[in-house]
């Protein structure tokens, strides 16, 4: 896998760190915490609020120059963070990357503009799969960015035994002191994945399901280093966790930086299933710059940028045209695009209201 990938991805995202201070200081002001140049001179400014590693290095400096603007780009972590930004400012920011779960609060709290579809003249490349769905049934508010699910990364140099799923994570010969396993910082997946290791509905909330993975996450605890949501692709690389629960995409950019220093990082998609997702595009209520961020949505929305946006993040692309120029061996990483045997058995998180209350209490023993 981090074969081809090392191959097609343009820059890695331990170099593009280094690029990106580059490039702001040859005046591409997108580095978070940048000073937006030119402000003063009425230059346009574009506020983008996005996922980390989530967006190929040229794709921002190349909008820059095609609009005469300027994007100031910031970075989240975790869906709570970026709802919690825009529950208490949504103005602040121009376009925002919320994932198919957000979506469900962000547009029952109205915190988002209607997409105008006349500014989005790239619509058409979306592939109907992932339009309409629950978490917004006619996108008047959102557009598919990229899709990808819950899976599991692990060092073969340190765990040498088959591997088909979140079994990897659970071991219980894995060492304590120092401990090696990392949990992404994120109740819903951490709970939904056990569930769903555990052969159960993805969105039940009954108390034999839930009492189940409680103890099974509470029995992991001591052999995991540390719940993040960003941090394990580093220590994945270093050697420092043998094994991660993680997005697909982040943990294929590890394995492609791994492999970049002669090290094995195996990424796996649970053969029962998991969770499959979908992040979009949208527009906060009180953008101050709705007109740019339509243009932005639909430059995203390009075929050409979308496919060289989605070799670098090695994540899953709803865009059918992107797709078509991606590599035939991109298309066919299974790490990346599911086969339809797992892809079927993948599950979606549901919006489950107030019974959300019932996972919030599994987490916070978990975390205690
Ligand atoms: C990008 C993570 C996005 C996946 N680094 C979570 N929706």
């Amino acid at each position: 896998m981090g074969r081809f990938m090392a191959k097609f991805t343009r820059r890695t995202w331990l170099e593009s760190a280094g690029g990106w201070a580059v490039g702001a200081a040859a005046g591409a002001s997108w580095l978070a915490g940048c000073r937006p140049r030119g402000s003063s001179s009425g230059r346009r400014v574009l506020k983008v609020f996005n996922w980390s590693d989530y967006i190929a290095p040229e794709v921002i400096p190349a909008f820059e120059a095609a609009h005469d603007c300027t994007v100031v780009y910031d970075n989240f972590a975790s869906d709570s963070e970026l709802e919690a930004r825009l529950a208490t400012g949504g103005g602040a920011y121009d376009v925002v990357f919320p994932s198919d779960r957000t979506m469900h609060a962000l547009v029952a709290k109205q915190l988002l503009a209607p997409l105008d579809r006349n500014r989005l003249s790239n619509w058409t490349n979306l592939d109907p799969e992932f339009l309409s769905r629950p978490h917004d049934p006619r996108n008047e508010f959102s557009a598919p960015y990229f899709w990808g699910t819950l899976a599991a990364a692990y060092l073969p140099d340190f765990i040498d035994e088959p591997v088909t799923g979140f079994d990897v994570l659970l071991d219980p010969r894995r060492p304590v002191r120092p401990a090696r396993l990392t949990m992404l910082d994120d109740g819903e997946n951490v709970i939904g994945g056990m569930l769903m290791h555990l052969g159960r509905p993805l969105n039940s909330v009954a108390a034999a399901d839930l009492a189940a993975v409680q103890a099974l996450l509470l029995e992991q605890r001591p052999r995991v280093q540390a719940y993040t949501s960003d941090s394990y692709k580093e220590r994945l690389v270093s050697g420092d966790a043998w094994a991660a629960m993680g997005w697909s995409g982040d943990l294929l950019q590890a394995a492609t930086e791994a492999a970049s220093i002669g090290r094995e990082v195996r990424v796996v998609v649970p053969e029962r299933g998991t969770i499959i997702w979908l992040d979009s595009m949208a527009i906060p209520r009180g953008a101050q710059n709705v007109e740019l961020a339509h243009a932005f949505i639909d430059w995203l929305l390009d075929a050409e940028q979308a496919a060289a946006n989605a070799e670098y993040v090695s994540y899953a692309t709803p865009n059918g045209a992107a797709l078509a120029l991606l590599p035939a061996e991109m298309r066919a990483d299974e790490s990346i695009y599911p086969p339809a045997a797992t892809r079927a058995r993948c599950e979606w998180l549901e919006n489950r209201g107030r019974e959300i209350t019932k996972i919030e209490a599994v987490w916070r023993k978990v975390k205690a």
